[in-house]
């Protein structure tokens, strides 16, 4: 750890509740399958967004569905959602509305996942491993609500609750980060490699994050690449 981010973090853990974190080669553990665990991220966007990218790293052996993250309004609890369904399928939601892509099934290893998509548009991209799938069509027009309840682990029905155990996150869950921007393809490829990265809504290495039930943070047993 370098000596500044090491003082830091006593400083951030001096400051106490609610400070960030910096977790940099760090993991959250989902130590239950099923599991009725859930880590609760605070950001603020006081604007409606136009624009997003959510990246984060999963490393799992569920096969049933599972929520990566889950980003609920009071209006619409399927605001943002990335759910794996089944082996080979993602689904990406904005506000309540999905497209899939299908993907080689996991090797039993860490999945880097970006999704990004633009209202104007209404261009919709989902990256794996640092390349892109072919674009689709998704809510052109919408704006995401702000004032959402974001949570990792768990699926919401409803604004911060309404889970179903059978759609909770088993496993390992980094790099997690939102953007109110399009990332650039350069930019994509640099999340997936855990290089330096633009300021985010939501950042890995300045998480205001806090725990709900049985999951622990620990080191990366692996590099981020997974190789
Ligand atoms: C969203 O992205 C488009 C094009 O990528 C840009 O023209 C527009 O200004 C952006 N809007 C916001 C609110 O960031
Ligand atoms: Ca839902």
């Amino acid at each position: 750890m370098a000596p500044l981010r090491l003082w830091l973090s006593i400083l951030t853990g001096l400051l106490g509740t609610g400070a960030q974190e910096d977790l940099y080669r760090k993991v959250f553990v989902f130590r239950n399958d099923p599991s009725d665990a859930y880590v609760v991220l605070r950001l603020r966007p006081e604007q409606p967004l136009l624009n997003f990218t959510v990246c984060l790293r999963s490393y799992t052996h569920l096969t049933r569905p599972h929520s990566l993250f889950s980003y609920a309004t009071k209006a619409q609890d399927n605001e943002i959602l990335l759910l794996k369904p089944k082996p080979g399928e993602y689904r990406f939601y904005v506000g309540g509305k999905f497209v899939t892509f299908r993907t080689p099934e996991n090797r039993g290893d860490w999945e880097h996942v970006c999704a990004r998509w633009e209202s104007g548009t209404g261009v919709a991209e989902f990256w794996l491993d640092g390349k892109p799938w072919p674009r689709k069509g998704l809510q052109r027009g919408y704006a995401v609500g702000p004032e959402a309840a974001v949570l990792l682990g768990q699926e919401q029905d409803a604004f911060g609750g309404g889970f179903d155990l059978y759609n909770s996150f088993s496993g390992e869950l980094a790099d997690v980060y939102l953007w109110d921007t399009v990332l650039s393809p350069d930019r994509m490829r640099a999340a997936f490699q855990s290089l330096r990265l633009p300021p985010a809504l939501l950042a890995w290495s300045s998480l205001s994050y806090s725990i709900k039930g049985d999951v622990v943070v620990k080191p990366r047993l692996r590099a981020a690449l997974g190789a």
